[in-house]
């Protein structure tokens, strides 16, 4: 019989073991999920696309608060029979919404391809499918960010990203990511919202315009712009949140059930107060920062979607003070936090770009909340609410909304075990994000101690320094395996056909030695990062002139003191940190190692005979196939491939140190636990490591999968970073649909 962790065992008898421990509330609205798809609710697209059209000519940041206020007048406001935390974006119990401005040029296709999309379909209702496609789609057209990043790519950098021919179409060769999410992971600076309620900054930003020098050009076609907008747009979420008041309050003249009626009169009073003004107890908190968070996801597309930063940090007063007034129980806070858990699962992370679908299977996101770590002033932050974090997400069946631990040297044994008991669970969650390789990572990159110690985990397995950080454009993923197969190919891909998309270094069958075949994939490799660095710059000019993100940029502190929409290439004081990905690592190496290993130095193979069973993607070549999958392997303790994977490490790294000035950008080399292997593979015919044709490529920053029995010894997770040694970063990812 076979051993099945407690997560797969949950899944195959199909009879949760959490709900001895969830409230019967978040059962019920989890029961009424079953077997329900999300909906596309179009209605922040076509309010989106009512006020753009009201407002063409004007600074583009004033447009957007302007769309955000006319989106809080006219969205439905909902609140379910269960809900204790108000604030959603659409209709349905789940739900995803279109970015139309994004990827405009998608929607109409999208609309037939989703209800059948493989993993994670979507429903729309055939009234709303006509109005995104005679309302909404015909004004993006031509308008759009993904219609307008086609046009400007340099005509060399196109082939590698999409089909020339057709610019729907992606190659899944060299990819950009700007244009399936408006902006990269990323956290707000929550803890000044309940702390000082959004009336504060926007009495200094009316304060700020009123000072302003109307003849000084800058103050009046920059500062006064972006003041309007900040100003409009806390207008926005206040209306937003007093609309759920008043329906908060109607629904609890509706209701016979008494207890729920006193629920309702709660939110209605917490809508009416929060986000305005400071939270006065740990539910007003929690209300305040779900507001900002759902408000966030109307605004903008987030990659992954927005996080929740340090939550049992900033929450922790108004619990503490709760519990000393007698006014909260332990229980109360676990139900108020798996009713948060739930409303953030609720909005289905849509991509409508089948690329973007491709990247992000299921409807899975990773808005990390972090628990743990250390204060600004460098001690143990963990605290009685870090437990019962742990413990609701414990509790919480599904694989997301994501939970990152922070562990540093001295974590305590408590933590530590709590936090234990929850990864054997075994949903993935929490991932360990370690203080003592982070910390100095950002040390290094101009941050201070306090800024460091104060990092917050973001998406899958970045971090953040939400006043510091600044750069928010979504970089590269780049399928190197592709500059593997063009070695081979001399340029061409098998997928692609006789089309010469790469450099033609040459016949593989010519190489003489292994320096001439490592020099031949050295020279793809760096093309592949030449191309990256010319997508980047592009997009890096493009952005600004599509986006802005009021929101998020209110909430910056560098953003309200320069007067500058985050999406601004250069914020004064700011740190820009990007990445561009390297997938495919161990699939790369250990397809190198065997080409070195069994054709040039052990010569028992001929590269023709390589060559002839990658055609074959092996069939008929099973000996051949035995041969490569026993050639030294990446991550296993062999230094043979080891080296390799050094050699191929530093080569990006010296790129991106040359040619990050360039983009006055700091560009690091990421190998990010993502699933952009998957896709990836299935353009990447048979590789020398053994690997079958249009599968997945190796995952991250880890040793090869289903390595021959005795071939794996130890694997290392490794992240780097230019300047730094290696580093465990983070450890699963849990990546999975519900
Ligand atoms: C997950 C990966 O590319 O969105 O955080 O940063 S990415």
């Amino acid at each position: 019989m076979a051993l099945l962790s407690p997560q797969e065992q949950r899944i195959a008898d199909g009879i949760p073991d959490w709900q001895a421990g969830i409230s019967e509330k978040v059962q019920r609205r989890l029961k009424s999920w079953e077997q329900a798809r999300p909906v596309i609710d179009i209605y922040r697209a076509l309010y989106f696309t009512e006020s753009f059209r009201a407002t063409e000519g004007q600074p583009l940041i004033l447009r957007w608060a302007k769309a955000m206020h006319h989106i809080a007048e006219k969205i439905d406001v909902v609140i379910g029979d269960d809900e204790l935390i108000a604030g959603r974006g659409g209709r349905a119990e789940r739900y995803g919404v279109l970015y139309p401005e994004l990827d405009g040029d998608f929607l109409v296709t999208a609309l037939h391809e989703l209800p059948n999309r493989p993993g994670a379909p979507f429903t729309i209702d055939e009234l709303d499918a006509s109005v995104v496609e005679q309302e909404i789609a015909p004004y993006w057209e031509g308008k759009n960010y993904h219609e307008a990043l086609a046009r400007e790519l340099p005509e060399e950098v196109l082939p590698y990203t999409c089909n020339p021919k057709n610019v729907l179409e992606s190659r899944f060769i060299v990819n950009e990511t700007s244009s399936f999410r408006s902006f990269t992971q990323w956290v707000h600076d929550y803890e000044k919202v309940p702390k000082y309620g959004l009336a504060a900054i926007r009495e200094k930003a009316q304060a700020r315009l009123a000072e302003l020098d109307e003849f000084n050009p800058v103050d009046t076609l920059e500062k006064a712009p972006f003041l309007q907008a900040v100003i409009t747009d806390i207008d926005a979420i206040v209306l937003w949140a007093n609309r759920y008041s008043q329906e908060a309050r109607r629904l609890a003249r509706l209701t016979a059930d008494e207890k729920r009626r006193q629920e309702l009169l709660q939110i209605a009073e917490a809508c009416a107060h929060v986000p305005e003004h400071p939270a006065r107890n740990f539910r007003e908190a929690v209300q305040s920062q779900w507001l900002i968070q759902m408000f966030s996801r109307l605004e903008q597309k987030t990659g992954t979607t927005i996080s929740n930063g340090r939550m049992d940090q900033y929450f922790y007063p108004y619990y503490k003070a709760d519990k000393e007034a007698g006014i909260l129980s332990d229980e109360e806070v676990l139900e108020i936090l798996e009713s948060l858990w739930l409303n953030r699962a609720q909005y289905a992370d849509l991509y409508i770009s089948p690329t973007g679908g491709a990247f992000n299977e299921g409807y899975a996101h990773w808005e990390a909340v972090t628990v743990g770590g250390q204060t600004p002033q460098g001690q143990d932050a963990v605290n009685e609410l870090t437990y019962l974090i742990l413990q609701s997400k414990r509790q919480f069946p599904l694989h997301y909304p994501d939970l990152a631990a922070r562990i540093h040297n001295r974590s305590d044994e408590r933590y530590l075990y709590a936090v234990a008991e929850v990864i054997q669970d075994g949903c993935g969650f929490p991932k360990l994000i370690n203080d003592e390789e982070v910390v100095p990572l950002l040390l290094s990159k101009g941050a201070s101690f306090e800024e460091a110690f104060d990092y917050a985990v973001s998406g899958c397995s970045e971090v953040r320094m939400p006043n510091r950080d600044t750069y928010i454009a979504p970089c590269a993923y780049i399928n190197f395996a592709a500059a593997l197969e063009m070695t081979l190919r001399n340029g061409r891909m098998k997928k692609y056909g006789q089309e010469q998309i790469g450099l033609a270094t040459g016949e593989a069958a010519d190489f003489g030695s292994w320096e001439d075949f490592l020099a031949a994939y050295l020279k793809q490799q760096k093309n592949f990062l030449k191309q990256v660095f010319l997508q980047q710059y592009k997009i890096i000019q493009l952005h600004p002139k599509h986006f802005a993100w009021p929101l998020g940029s209110l909430l910056h502190d560098l953003c309200l003191e320069d007067c500058r929409d985050i999406h601004e290439a250069k914020i004064k004081g700011g740190i820009d940190l990007g990445f561009f990905d390297f997938i495919g690592f161990a699939t790369v190496v250990d397809s190198l190692a065997a080409i070195r290993k069994l054709v040039f130095e052990d010569k028992k193979l001929s590269m023709q005979q390589v060559l002839q069973a990658l055609d074959d993607d092996f069939k008929g070549h099973d000996i051949v196939r035995q041969y490569l999958r026993h050639a030294p392997k990446y991550g296993n303790d062999d230094e043979y491939a080891d080296s390799i994977a050094r050699l191929l490490d530093e080569e990006c790294l010296k790129f991106t140190k040359e040619y990050s000035q360039a983009l006055e950008v700091q560009l690091d080399l990421r190998y990010v636990p993502f699933t952009s292997h998957v896709p990836f593979g299935k353009v990447i015919s048979a590789t020398p490591n053994g690997r079958y044709a249009y599968t997945p490529l190796s995952d991250g920053s880890s040793a090869s999968q289903g390595l021959p029995k005795g071939m794996t010894k130890r694997v290392l997770r490794r992240c780097c970073f230019p300047t730094m040694p290696p580093r465990i970063l983070a450890s699963g990812t849990g990546r999975q649909g519900f």
